[in-house]
């Protein structure tokens, strides 16, 4: 029998990169950029937890991405703290997955810069989130937001990622991220291995609770378009009541109903019973009775990870740590494939 020792002996060297993990290899990101709502906990966090043992995982509070957009030291600090106790809160486990700050890896900036220039301006330019975000404001945006989908490919490939669990509104990130890998695999040689989006079918896309045309963003001007994870109860409750709901009363999940189809789809997820079950249950009951009890099921599920969060904010020197030895494993990957990348590309003398 192999003692708990052992086991966590081996896990610690297969995350430190000493002994090949023969699991396929999974890197997803996320900003700390503050109002964290169900949406980036339903359509990211929780699945990275769920999926810990299938893979060989690498988690990373990406801070320089969050420089894209403006922001002050003070909160990209605080937002950085706080992301990484809803992290370990929401259940991601440091002895499983590499759980780390991007700055504290330079490779990742370096690598950005190499990959620049096997990527199109014009590419760039096309992004969706660019778009969204910099339209008509030319001026006004960074130059970082254009540069953003670069980074994150410099991210994924650095680890030579298999999959990438994502949200919905990174499938265009991810593909360019694929097309930045084969030219450079043309141009140089086989160095990175293609990854693959990992895109649930539901809950990959939550919606704004005012608008459902729009997705549940943390930078919407709108506070009641998300439920926030930091939200109290009676907040909760009260966004959940006041979402916009469509055209007649019943509770059932149509294209032409997408405000109600969003609320069962989040239902679905926190209870685990199926849309079809919650459709039957609540026929002719109309949309109070089903909004009450989604709100209970929403203040249930978040509770206990506000609990653990709040818990853990009030004792920063565990994330310090936590991220600390998670970027010295990640680092320890990022520097070999980076020296693979200079000598391909044939930067530096020997
Ligand atoms: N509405 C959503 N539904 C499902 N998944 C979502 N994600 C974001 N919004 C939804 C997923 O959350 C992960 C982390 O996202 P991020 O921190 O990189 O930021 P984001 O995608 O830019 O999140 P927001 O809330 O939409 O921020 P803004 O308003 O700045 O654009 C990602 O996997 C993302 O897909």
């Amino acid at each position: 029998m192999v003692s708990e020792q052992a086991t966590r002996s081996m896990s610690e060297n297969v995350l430190a990169g000493n002994i090949a993990s023969d699991r396929p290899r999974v890197f997803s990101g996320i900003q700390p950029t503050g109002n964290f709502h169900l949406g980036n906990y339903l359509g990211a966090i929780r699945n990275w937890v769920d999926q810990q043992d299938r893979y060989d995982n690498i988690f990373c509070i990406v801070d320089l991405h969050a420089l894209s957009q403006s922001t002050t030291r003070r909160s990209l600090r605080e937002n950085t703290v706080n992301l990484a106790n809803v992290l370990l809160a929401s259940g991601l486990d440091p002895l499983r997955s590499i759980i780390f700050l991007q700055s504290d890896v330079r490779e990742h900036s370096e690598l950005c810069w190499l990959l620049s220039s096997v990527t199109q301006y014009g590419e760039l330019r096309r992004m969706t989130q660019f778009k969204d975000k910099a339209a008509g404001k030319d001026e006004q945006v960074s130059a970082a937001l254009l540069f953003y989908p670069v980074l994150q490919a410099a991210d994924i490939l650095l680890y030579e990622t298999n999959l990438v669990p994502v949200g919905e509104d990174q499938k265009q990130h991810i593909e360019l991220t694929r097309d930045i890998a084969s030219r450079f695999n043309a141009r140089y040689g086989q160095t990175f291995v293609l990854p693959r989006p990992d895109i649930k079918p539901v809950g990959a896309r939550l919606m704004s609770l005012e608008d459902p045309s729009k997705k549940m963003s943390k930078s919407d001007a709108n506070p009641n378009a998300a439920i926030a994870l930091t939200d109290d109860p009676v907040t909760m409750t009260r966004k959940i009541k006041r979402a916009v709901t469509d055209s007649g009363t019943e509770v059932i999940a149509t294209p032409d109903k997408p405000a109600i189809t969003n609320l069962l789809t989040i239902f679905s997820l926190l209870s685990g019973e199926p849309i079809a079950a919650l459709e039957t249950r609540y026929a002719g009951k109309g949309y109070g009775a089903f909004k009450s009890d989604l709100a209970e099921i929403v203040v249930a599920a978040l509770a206990p990870i506000q609990l653990r969060t709040a818990e853990l904010n009030a004792n920063p020197e565990i994330a310090r740590s936590v991220l600390a030895e998670g970027a010295d494993r990640a680092r320890a990957r990022a520097v070999r494939k980076m020296s693979e990348v200079r000598e391909r590309m044939g930067v530096g003398i020997d």
